[in-house]
């Protein structure tokens, strides 16, 4: 089902048109309400009227996550105080959060976007979602809540955590939608698969939506194997809303971002310069019809590509690549980049493996060391360390030939690996302490 089919479908041109209007009204919004805008223009020598089409985005001076600390909490708002209805923020791993204000306007675009993404895959009146990203400052627990409700589907608030009682309720109550984290999903996939008190046969689920972390096609089939369901990505980052700027349909083909409210495009993080269609680079959004809080230009820091060929859902909107990482998640290894992702990627190859996983990274005698510890399946499992060897070197071979690294593997007990209710921490990087 298409949710809005006047804006998922719309034809090139005329979102071209409609992106161009939009940007036009933003940016002189913004110029004339908040001062950090009008003093990044006129340092440049820009005014709105030099802002004709969405072509002109270019001219634009970007924004940055050190910019939103900066203007923290409020720096950023256009409106007062009093047309405020919420606020929600992003922890980050240090300093102040990344806020973001809603106006009712704003919420309710909000939940069109996840409405279109629950539409995707067919998700609806009757339907149980149930609704496991936690709710609170983060966007996933009401963000995924306000869409449910707009999609008209029973809305079951559970937030993260608790797990036992989680998937007690997902069986009583009959979830049919499970939405969460996916490193989360794959902590409940292993609980129900390790309870003799519930049967994953008995339950009703179908559907996943999985997104406010990179996760892989692997990670996919594991989720789909395990939970009975086929596995939905929902992309969104709290400075453009939360949850629901763009997701998959049921080509699973790419992800489809709600190009009428989020622009996006796709620059080399280096230069600083456009890369061309279909390159790989960093994603950058220019809210196109936020009040509280509009961003020009933001720079996400996640490295994908944009996909522009037509979907054969018949949604016009461009489609996102899977999020390759961040690019302050990749890591430099003996000159090497390396993304967390890719290992995922790697060890969802090898059946006799669980996805779960936890890289140190070290530097001993001006050397880097990077120890991987992963997990063999139950039925795999030998603390005979000669009973190991056999799957460590086809993992090692592979990590060395697919990343040009030689980990230290180490081969875990089942369930030892630090599981995750939200977003999953997979690396600790010492090298940051001895600097
Ligand atoms: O994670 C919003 C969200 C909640 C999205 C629930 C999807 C589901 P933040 O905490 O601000 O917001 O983090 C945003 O998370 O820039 C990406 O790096 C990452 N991210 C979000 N969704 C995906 C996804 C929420 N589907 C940051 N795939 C973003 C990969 C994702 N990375």
């Amino acid at each position: 089902m298409i949710f809005n089919p006047k804006m998922e479908c719309m034809p090139r041109e005329d979102m071209h048109k409609l992106q161009s209007e939009r940007l036009c009204k933003i940016v002189k919004y913004c110029y004339e309400r908040v001062p950090f805008y009008k003093k990044k223009m006129d340092r440049l020598g820009l005014s709105p009227d030099d802002i004709k089409s969405i072509d002109d985005i270019v001219k634009l001076p970007f924004t940055t996550k050190t910019d939103l600390r900066d203007e923290y909490p409020f720096g950023l708002q256009a409106v007062p105080m009093s047309e405020v209805r919420r606020i929600h923020a992003s922890s980050g791993t240090t300093g102040k959060p990344v806020v973001a204000t809603y106006t009712d306007h704003d919420i309710e675009m909000w939940s069109e976007g996840v409405a279109r993404v629950m539409s995707c895959a067919n998700v609806g009146k009757g339907d149980v979602i149930q609704v496991s990203y936690g709710y609170g400052l983060f966007t996933g627990g009401l963000g995924a809540h306000d869409g449910a409700n707009k999609v008209g589907a029973i809305q079951l608030p559970t937030s993260a955590g608790n797990s036992e009682k989680q998937i007690m309720l997902m069986q009583d109550f009959g979830s049919t939608v499970l939405a969460c984290t996916p490193s989360y999903a794959l902590h409940l996939a292993e609980r129900i698969e390790q309870s003799d008190k519930v049967d994953i046969n008995n339950m009703k689920l179908r559907v996943g939506f999985f997104g406010a972390e990179p996760w892989t096609e692997g990670m996919r089939k594991e989720l789909e194997s395990k939970l009975h369901i086929k596995a939905f990505d929902i992309y969104g980052l709290t400075e453009m809303s939360g949850p629901g700027v763009g997701g998959e349909c049921e080509e699973q083909n790419g992800t489809h971002l709600w190009e009428d409210m989020f622009y996006p495009e796709i620059i080399n993080p280096d230069t600083l310069e456009p890369c061309a269609h279909g390159e790989f680079g960093e994603l950058v959004f220019t809210s196109l019809c936020k009040e509280a809080m509009p961003i020009i230009r933001y720079r996400t820091r996640d490295l994908t590509r944009l996909i522009y060929e037509p979907c054969k859902c018949g949604r016009t909107a461009v489609r996102m690549d899977k999020i390759l990482g961040r690019s302050d998640d990749m890591l430099i290894v003996r000159g090497v980049n390396v993304f967390p992702s890719t290992i995922e990627a790697i060890l969802t190859e090898f059946p006799v493996f669980t996805p779960q996983y936890f890289i140190t990274v070290d530097r001993k005698n001006n050397e880097d060391m990077f120890d991987l510890d992963v997990e063999l399946r139950n039925e795999f499992f030998s603390p005979n360390p000669s009973k190991q060897m056999p799957f460590i070197k086809p993992l090692y071979d592979r990590i060395v030939s697919v990343v040009g690294i030689k980990p230290n593997i180490h081969i875990k007990e089942p369930n030892s690996i630090a599981r995750s209710i939200g977003k999953a921490k997979h690396v600790n990087d010492k090298r940051n302490f001895h600097r």
